[in-house]
């Protein structure tokens, strides 16, 4: 008798023709194999195989190199369910429109499938997904990304505990991509790209847009969040978790070098991007890393801003539209160093030395986890590790303070739900207009965020002892345009006092937002800023304020009668408190 797997494969088979099926073992000899395959046809470039061994680049199709949201779904039953901030469409109508693209798909194709976990095998809470694709570059980025092969067969068995993902490459043309979800059915499917969050079918897709159906559901939370350890000069380490939106610093956070290291500050990371939280016996929430391997954001990185990942990378990993240097190395913007002569463009053609970019500005690295020096002993652990505070932020040129504490959990999940960011190079569109992303989830959520916001309020009463909540903006500028506070490893700064309030010995001033750090309570010694900057960094502006406040009203107008009286009652305490200035609707 055929398991669910195999009568899923075959079913998956008849659709998309394939020309034959490679079930991936998670064996070193078949990965070897599918390389070897991929330098044959052009899929990889081998880079220098003494400094970057057993590291590849790879080069996306031009029109295809970031998630893309427009074409991202939630195909639940009732419209509701997905909620107004989602796109939706109907279970049958987005079969019948993805399957007329799905069918015959894999023509002269190999079609992998991919077992695969997300969360450490000896975790209860890890979960089975497996990945039918047809490209052999999302196969190998999944060996980093995931725990794939035996592992996760050995895990299913003949259950239906798994949640199925069909991707194909398709014709890569965007007007013919989609990536649906069906959570009633937990299933995905993806069609039409090969890049990242689109096409890693465990990431964005199942560890979110899914889990967070299945969190909701069973009490529990699957969020976009780093997680890092804080250990102090007494050794006790103390673990928070961070969510900001894409490309706003969360692998860089996760994996800085603390600035404060000889105070006896150290930094330790379990994850950079997801975590899933579950409440422990101890009545703290308990986090793991759903993922094994890192998807990190090139440009900008280079031994300055984070040492871990450029020691990480240097073996194992995959670079995607990254530049290549003539001695065979990856190079991107703000790397060290400069350009070499005769290095070659993400697109393979010569650097000119012109203004167009070596990298394309959303090329990222795929690293294994385990290869980080700093990665923390406890990032595997199967029961997680306890969060005592949590961080959002996003990048706000001018409105937010540096860090600000709420006031308690309810007020920490309306300064949550009231995060916006400027927007990046991360996903396709408009680059640098705010939008709201409510817990960095607006494109992750896989359900209606009314009731997200919910979930978190009661999430909050379940728990006996609740991260305290922060909210944190490392991209305030100045007047001249510049970014006012360091970031990267000076960041531990803001951890520390984080640690302090959680500990209570750190002291705060009450603003109307929350509690900002007194002046005299933030470490700023050994960094050179000017008085002034501190107070800037600090500072809340009623005017601002009172301007944010009816951005945030006309928002959560989209959610309607659905909107928890709770974030309706901050909602207006925040409006009293910044007292109504009337600014012009926009
Ligand atoms: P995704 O992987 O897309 O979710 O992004 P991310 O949130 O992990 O962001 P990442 O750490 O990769 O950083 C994105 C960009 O922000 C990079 O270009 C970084 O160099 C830059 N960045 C990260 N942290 C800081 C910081 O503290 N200050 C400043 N100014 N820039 C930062
Ligand atoms: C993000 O956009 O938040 C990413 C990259 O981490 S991707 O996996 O492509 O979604
Ligand atoms: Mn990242």
């Amino acid at each position: 008798m055929a398991s669910p797997i195999e009568r899923w494969v075959e079913e998956s088979a008849r659709l998309t023709g394939p020309k034959k099926i490679e079930w991936c073992d998670g064996s070193r000899e078949q990965h070897e194999r599918l390389i070897s395959q991929m330098l044959a046809d052009g899929t990889l470039l081998a880079l220098n195989s003494r400094s970057y061994p057993n590291c590849y680049l790879h080069r996306s199709d031009p029109t295809d190199v970031a998630r893309t949201e427009q074409i991202t779904f939630i195909c639940s039953r009732s419209q509701n369910d997905a909620g107004p901030t989602n796109n939706w469409m109907k279970p049958e109508d987005a079969k019948e429109k993805a399957g007329a693209l799905f069918r015959g798909a894999m023509h002269g194709r190999t079609m992998y499938v991919v077992p695969y976990l997300m969360g450490p095998a000896a975790s209860p809470y890890c979960k089975v997904g497996v990945e039918i694709t047809d490209s052999p570059y999302v196969v190998a980025s999944m060996y980093i990304m995931a725990r794939v092969g035996k592992v996760a067969l050995d895990r299913v068995g003949k259950s239906e505990d798994f949640v199925p993902g069909l991707h194909s490459l398709g014709d890569l043309n965007p007007d013919r991509r989609y990536v649906l979800h069906f959570p009633e059915e937990k299933l995905i499917w993806s069609i039409g790209s090969g890049y990242g969050g689109n096409a890693l079918l465990g990431k964005k897709c199942l560890a979110l847009r899914i889990a967070s159906w299945m969190a909701r559901e069973q009490g529990w939370m699957a969020e976009h969040m780093l997680i890092v350890g804080l250990t102090g000069p007494s050794g006790k380490t103390m673990y928070m978790a961070a969510a900001f939106p894409s490309a706003c610093g969360k692998t860089n956070l996760a994996m800085m070098v603390s600035a404060l290291e000889s105070q006896g500050y150290k930094v330790t990371t379990i994850g950079d991007d997801i975590s899933w939280m579950h409440i422990g016996p101890d009545g703290m929430l308990r986090a793991i890393n759903p993922e094994a391997g890192f998807f990190g954001v090139a440009p900008g990185t280079n031994s300055k801003t984070n040492p871990n990942v450029m020691a990480a990378l240097k073996s194992n990993s995959l670079f995607t539209n990254v530049g290549l240097t003539p001695a065979g190395e990856p190079w991107w913007e703000g790397i060290d160093g400069a350009a070499p002569a005769g290095t070659i463009d993400w697109l393979g053609r010569p650097h000119t030395g012109g203004t167009e970019p070596v990298a394309q500005a959303n090329s990222r690295y795929t690293v294994p986890a385990g290869q980080t020096p700093s990665i923390s002993p406890r990032w595997e652990d199967p029961e997680g590790v306890p969060i005592s505070a949590f961080l959002f932020g996003g990048r706000r040129a001018r409105l937010a303070p540096l860090v600000y504490e709420a006031r308690n959990w309810q007020h920490g999940v309306f300064v949550a739900a009231t995060m916006a960011s400027e927007t990046t190079a991360a996903i396709t569109g408009q680059v640098g207009v705010t939008r709201r992303d409510p817990m960095a989830m607006l494109p992750f959520c896989g359900y209606n965020m009314a009731r997200y916001f919910q979930h978190w309020l009661e999430m909050g009463r379940r728990t006996p002892k609740p991260p305290r909540i922060f909210h944190v903006n490392w991209f305030r500028k100045g007047a001249d345009g510049k970014y006012l506070w360091p970031g990267y490893g000076e960041n531990v700064r803001v951890l520390k006092w984080v640690m302090e309030r959680v500990e209570g010995t750190a002291a705060a001033v009450e603003t109307p937002i929350g509690l900002v750090p007194a002046r005299d309570s933030l470490t700023l010694d050994g960094l050179s800023i000017s008085p002034a900057a501190v107070d800037e960094l600090l500072r809340v502006d009623p005017a601002d304020w009172a301007a944010e406040a009816q951005a945030t009203r006309q928002f959560f107008q989209r959610f309607g009668d659905s909107l928890p009286a709770e974030i309706r009652q901050e909602q207006e305490q925040l409006q009293e408190r910044v007292g109504r200035v009337s600014v012009p609707a926009s």
